[in-house]
């Protein structure tokens, strides 16, 4: 196909000095050659960005941040600006994960204006959407996901494909073990290119869509089978080296 699969890791608050340098020492290396095809990156919590830009060095794994803050530097505490993240060199940010929304009560309008503030920094804005089981159950899947992407299509609608990247993470799947069958991510995946064409972006086709929710080394080749899937973002099993290149061969 023309889009080139992303393979990218979610450590959530996960990781520790000792741990990440493994971790990442191993990726380096299980990712040294054959992988040309796909782009592979972590997003480690954000104190350890810094450590993750030493340590890829060299290599081709790039990195991303978790979450930005809305706001520009000045007084907000506890807060991480889009300029702290640029000057460390990460080139991704996740932007509306589930747990951010369900957990920290981030709204469409707040995953719109973090993702204004990435693209205006030259980062490229991740931007989760998806579905709980309550909202699958009662048939409002599509509802939902066209909500949480007609929310930023205002921001993304006047960008080249290559700017952002979204990725469709049914919460039901998020960290339990159940996966969205290959046929329910493709799915999903089209109609959310299709919205993207109709709301008049004409580089649609051009777009990454990645999956999210419980991808491991045994779904990920199947998953990234379909058309319209350009890869996934891993949670859990990005923690464990076999496994995030098992997932990424599955992307090659
Ligand atoms: C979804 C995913 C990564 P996991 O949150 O963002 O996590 O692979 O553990 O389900």
């Amino acid at each position: 196909g023309k889009r080139r699969p992303l393979v990218m890791g979610n450590w959530k608050m996960n990781g520790r000095l000792a741990r990440n340098e493994a971790l990442l020492t191993e990726l380096k290396a299980g990712l040294a050659s054959g992988f040309d095809a796909i782009d592979v990156a972590v997003c480690p919590p954000a104190p350890y960005l810094g450590q993750a830009s030493k340590l890829v060095a060299g290599s081709a794994i790039t990195y991303g941040a978790q979450n930005l803050s809305t706001e520009q530097d000045g007084a907000y505490t506890g807060e991480v600006s889009s300029g702290m993240l640029t000057d460390l060199g990460v080139k991704w940010v996740l932007v509306g994960h589930s747990e951010r929304r369900s957990l920290y009560g981030e709204t469409d309008e707040t995953v719109a204006k973090k993702t204004q503030v990435a693209l205006e920094a030259g980062l490229i804005p991740v931007v989760c959407i998806g579905e709980t089981l309550e909202e699958r159950k009662t048939g409002d899947t599509e509802v939902v996901l066209a909500r949480q992407l007609d929310a930023v299509l205002p921001v993304l609608g006047s960008q080249p494909a290559s700017a952002f990247v979204l990725a469709y993470e049914p919460v039901w799947a998020i960290g339990t073990g159940l996966t969205a069958t290959p046929e329910q991510a493709q799915e999903v995946h089209r109609f959310l290119r299709d919205r993207l064409a109709s709301s008049g972006y004409a580089q649609a086709q051009e777009a990454r869509i990645l999956y999210g929710g419980s991808v491991k080394a045994a779904n990920a080749g199947e998953l990234f089978a379909q058309p319209d899937v350009d890869g996934g973002l891993v949670g859990g099993a990005s923690l464990v080296a076999n496994e995030f290149i098992g997932i990424a061969k599955g992307a090659v």
